[in-house]
């Protein structure tokens, strides 16, 4: 493998999902458009109202579970195959990077497939839909809640310290589909960019993250990333592995 693409990180939003038909956060059609976030995404209104909380996961896993990943969700697990120091770190939570065989992900922000529960913290996974009791007791009685990190709480340590070691290191870095609204996450193109990263975002619109790409590729990421990667690949500056 060629040295300028030894290590490669890939930071992922909403926006990759948006052509397997799961709704952005913040576009035309996004999901707080209809909810506010401090209405839902936050502890405090799930200690108000866990039930109004959980109809609104309980909603968008049952979206989710009707939609596919899509080419650039594919790409990205091809791309983890083929480079040696690979690393997806996604801000999403709709766990469709694992559907499209990615094995590796680091996830910012959770997995609204998994439920914790809020007495004993222990995690499960439940793919069940619609649930079948809302909102849903752990057997010990105490309400679970969605395995998310809400605003205002603290992504979990161990992953984003994962990720700032692979971000420092990389040379390049794929920003793909996010608005670089939430931070930390949207600190980690810009710490990249600063560690001399060559970083290339992939998005329908410019972004505050443009600022630190030096590449900024406009159109659908189910098009422009497996172009990209294509490209890429037959430009033979990147032999895939044998
Ligand atoms: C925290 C899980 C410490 C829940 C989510 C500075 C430092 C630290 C914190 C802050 C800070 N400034 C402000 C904060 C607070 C806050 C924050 O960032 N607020 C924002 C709104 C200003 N951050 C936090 O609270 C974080 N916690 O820092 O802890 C702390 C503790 C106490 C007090 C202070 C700090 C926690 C943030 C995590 C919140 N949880 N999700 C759930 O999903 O139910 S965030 C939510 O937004 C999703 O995870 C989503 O992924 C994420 C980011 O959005 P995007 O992924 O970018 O999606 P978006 O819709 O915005 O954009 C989509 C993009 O795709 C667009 O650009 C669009 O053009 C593009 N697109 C559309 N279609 C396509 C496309 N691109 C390509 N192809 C297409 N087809």
């Amino acid at each position: 493998m060629s040295e300028e693409l030894a290590e490669v990180v890939v930071l992922t939003g909403a926006g990759i999902s948006a052509e397997s038909g799961v709704p952005t956060f913040r576009g035309a059609a996004g999901l707080w458009r209809t909810y506010r976030p401090e209405d839902l995404a936050t502890l405090d209104a799930f200690r108000r109202d866990p039930t109004l909380v959980w109809e609104w996961y309980d909603w968008r896993r049952g979206l989710i579970a009707r939609c596919a990943p899509n080419a650039a969700h594919r790409t990205l697990a091809e791309m983890e195959q083929t480079i040696e120091n690979f690393v997806l770190i996604t801000q999403n939570v709709d766990g469709l990077h694992q559907r499209a065989g990615s094995r590796h992900v680091l996830e910012l922000h959770g997995n609204l497939w998994r439920m914790r529960c809020t007495m004993e913290g222990i995690v499960v996974e439940d793919y069940r839909v619609p649930l079948p009791s809302i909102p849903p007791r752990c057997e010990c009685g105490a309400l679970m809640r969605p395995d998310v990190v809400w605003f205002g709480e603290s992504l979990p340590a161990e992953v984003m310290s994962a990720a700032y070691a692979a971000v420092q290191r990389c040379r390049l870095m794929l920003v793909v589909g996010t608005s670089g609204v939430v931070y930390p996450a949207a600190a980690l193109p810009q710490l990249a960019h600063q560690c001399g990263a060559y970083v290339v975002e992939f998005n329908v619109e410019r972004t505050p993250l443009s600022l630190y790409a030096d590449e900024v590729i406009l159109g659908p990421a189910a098009v422009e990333l497996p172009r990209w990667w294509a490209a890429l690949i037959s430009s033979g500056k990147f032999s895939t592995a044998s």
